[in-house]
């Protein structure tokens, strides 16, 4: 747990340094830059994942666990998700997107594909902001050299 809240604090501080450098007006929860393009058809699935620290595998060739750095609540969380390979060594070779939103109002608070960022440890990290009590989800895309390979959601509720 020390471990994570020290990531997830660099992680933060990241973040904000990278804001300042980029002076850009700070996030909206409403952007809602779209994952699926416009007439494309067919919405991809997404399929309920493990509960937080069970194993999620992806084919037979990776597994991973997710889980947060606190409990999430009104505010900033940060999920953060361990991947290993089938033998349970830790590996960071697959691209990780998440994108949350409330379902019971879908895109009023749509975040958008964001990529998450790995630390030094090989450790997925992607800050979720929660702006509103209720049902949230986040959906998972796992992309191996630009393919997706995994679409999983998972569901909170704050
Ligand atoms: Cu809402």
């Amino acid at each position: 747990m020390r471990t994570i809240r020290t990531a997830a604090a660099a992680f933060l501080l990241l973040l904000a340094a990278t804001a300042f450098v980029t002076a850009q007006p700070s996030g909206s929860c409403c952007n809602s830059p779209g994952l699926v393009p416009a007439g494309q058809a067919g919405e991809p699935v997404f399929q309920d994942l493990p509960k937080s620290g069970k194993k999620c595998w992806i084919g037979e060739v990776n597994y991973f666990t997710w889980e947060f750095d606190k409990t999430p609540k009104m505010g900033t969380s940060i999920l953060v998700i361990k991947l290993c390979d089938k033998d349970g060594k830790r590996v960071s070779d697959l691209a990780i997107t998440g994108r949350s939103d409330m379902p019971s109002m879908r895109g009023a608070h749509d975040s958008g594909a964001v990529a998450f960022k790995t630390n030094r440890a090989g450790d997925y990290l992607l800050p979720v902001n929660v702006v509103m009590p209720g049902d949230w989800e986040v959906q998972l895309t796992f992309s191996r050299n630009g393919i997706v390979i995994f679409r999983g959601r998972i569901g909170l509720n704050v």
